[in-house]
């Protein structure tokens, strides 16, 4: 029998979705440069369902029912493009080959419109979740044609996660969404963990509790609308302690955070699509400080507030309130991110249906994304998430406890980059005014760049060198 779906790249990614599309009936052929891989998954796992093995490029693709459906979950960047050199002259046209590897969504886009010109359906294709979610039901994110989908997405839905029944896998849009959406995902993700590191720093730095304390704050909130993956994991983290030592497991991990490029991918497309996303740089830039060991040397030891109040028992309880408040912060500037990329690209991203594949498989997994689908269902076409009635009222709910907690961090110095940001950019949001009219002034001071007026329309230009007149630019 020909296979339904052909994995090359058998490292954990790959061998772990053979394994998923396996288990679900699919005939899968398998391929790795390293053969010893494939000849391996075969021998441990090979009774799960029905292999494929292969060694050449050839027989792999010979393999393959058709139109041949063919998965790369290689090493993203250039051994993906020496993957897809490999594999597309064998190919022929309506076959697909489905990039489920990180790549850049502008990488996608080339390969897209490269293979295109060849008949070939390119699939770039986010897959979240990691090792575990790729075995047991990843949140995927499919990008490229809609007639691909077509052929591909009962595949995907059938070993994606599944939440109320509902696959955690869709069609994203054309070309390079899907990955452009799993980035975006990812970004979202680096806010989300900063925003719950800050609130653990505070509940000990400011109000004095243990790991093990803060590790059941974060059980009950995993109770109530924080419920998530990361608020979970959050606690068991800290109620671990060190064999070694017997401390607390937090207290014996350096603290310098690492990073594979992903929100920074995002940040750096938000600034090309003029996208504030201050949360996610925020969290981006907070891991780049940890990891400077040099500069956090050099500044030990410089001058902090001499207060050291330590806040009472009501304290989590505003902390809880200015999480939830900065998380839909994060979200709404995630989702902007989307629309704009939509928008740019032409992809008509559907917002809603995102935060429904991301309620189960992935990282960022949580009870709040079905707010998220409701807010979108109700007003697809809404500027931002902070409108929607839920989330306008919980904003207004958390506002004196928000304000708290960001005062008592700057009060007491510790540093809340990712609360204080989501703070700023609200009230920059709900402003009558902002003082860019002044920045504008100083801008036509120097430059003559001109500026617009509030009373009339045009282009104006003051002439600040001579009398100061007005003049129409
Ligand atoms: P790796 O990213 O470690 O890649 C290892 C695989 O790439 C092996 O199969 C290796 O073959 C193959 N490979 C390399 Br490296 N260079 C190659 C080349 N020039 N030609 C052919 N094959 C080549 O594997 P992974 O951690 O399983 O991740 C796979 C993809 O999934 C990546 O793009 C990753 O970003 C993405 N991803 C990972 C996660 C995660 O949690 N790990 C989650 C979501 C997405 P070999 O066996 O012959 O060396």
């Amino acid at each position: 029998d020909k296979a339904q779906i052909g994995v090359t790249g058998l490292a954990v990614m790959g061998r772990n979705l053979a394994r998923n599309f396996a288990r679900h009936g699919h005939t899968v052929a398998l391929h790795n440069r390293t053969t010893a891989k494939t000849k391996a998954l075969v021998e441990e796992f090979g009774d799960e369902g029905a292999f494929v093995a292969t060694e050449t490029a050839a027989e792999f693709v010979a393999a393959l029912e058709r139109p041949r459906r063919l998965m790369i979950m290689v090493k993203a960047g250039p051994a993906t493009d020496a993957v897809i050199a490999e594999f597309a002259p064998l190919l022929e046209p309506g076959d697909m080959i489905i990039d489920g590897g990180n790549a850049h969504f502008a990488d996608t886009r080339r390969r897209e419109k490269a293979l295109r010109e060849q008949g070939i359906h390119f699939v770039g294709t986010g897959v979240s979740g990691g090792e575990e979610g790729a075995l047991n039901g990843p949140s995927i994110m499919p990008g490229g044609s809609a007639e691909s989908y077509e052929s591909l997405g009962p595949l995907l839905e059938d070993i994606a996660a599944k939440v109320d029944g509902v696959p955690c896998a869709t069609h994203v849009g054309p070309d390079g969404a899907g990955h452009f959406v799993k980035m975006v995902h990812n970004g979202i993700e680096y806010a989300d963990m900063q925003l719950i590191a800050e609130s653990y720093d505070l509940l000990r730095g400011a109000a004095g509790l243990e790991p093990a304390e803060i590790a059941e704050v974060f059980r009950t909130w995993n109770t109530g609308r924080l419920e998530s993956y990361l608020i979970e994991i959050t606690a068991e983290v800290l109620a671990h302690t060190d064999a070694a030592t017997g401390r607390p497991f937090v207290d014996v991990v350096l603290d310098q955070a690492e990073q594979k490029g992903t929100g920074r991918w995002t940040v750096q497309t938000a600034l090309d699509l003029g996208v504030p996303v201050g949360g996610i740089a925020e969290a981006v830039f907070a891991r780049s400080v940890s990891g400077h060991a040099d500069l956090r040397k050099a500044a030990h030891g410089l001058p902090g507030p001499a207060r050291r109040a330590t806040e009472g028992s009501g304290f989590a309880d505003q902390v809880e309130r200015a999480l939830y408040a900065s998380k839909i912060i994060a979200y709404a500037q995630g989702f902007h991110e989307i629309a704009a990329g939509s928008a740019e690209y032409g992809w008509d991203v559907d917002l809603g249906a995102m935060a429904t594949i991301w309620r189960g498989g992935c990282i960022i997994r949580a009870r709040f994304l079905n707010r998220i689908t409701d807010a979108y269902r109700a007003d697809p076409a809404m500027a931002t998430l902070l409108t929607d009635d839920h989330f306008a009222q919980a904003l207004g709910d958390a506002q004196d406890a928000w304000r708290e907690v960001v005062a008592t961090a700057a009060r007491l110095g510790v540093p809340t980059p990712g609360f204080s940001s989501a703070l700023a950019y609200y009230d920059s949001l709900r402003a009558d005014r902002l003082p860019a009219a002044l920045t504008q002034g100083q801008r036509d001071f120097f430059g003559a760049h001109t500026y617009r007026r509030t009373d009339r329309d045009g282009a104006f230009h003051t002439l600040w060198a001579g009398d100061r007149t007005e003049a129409d630019a």
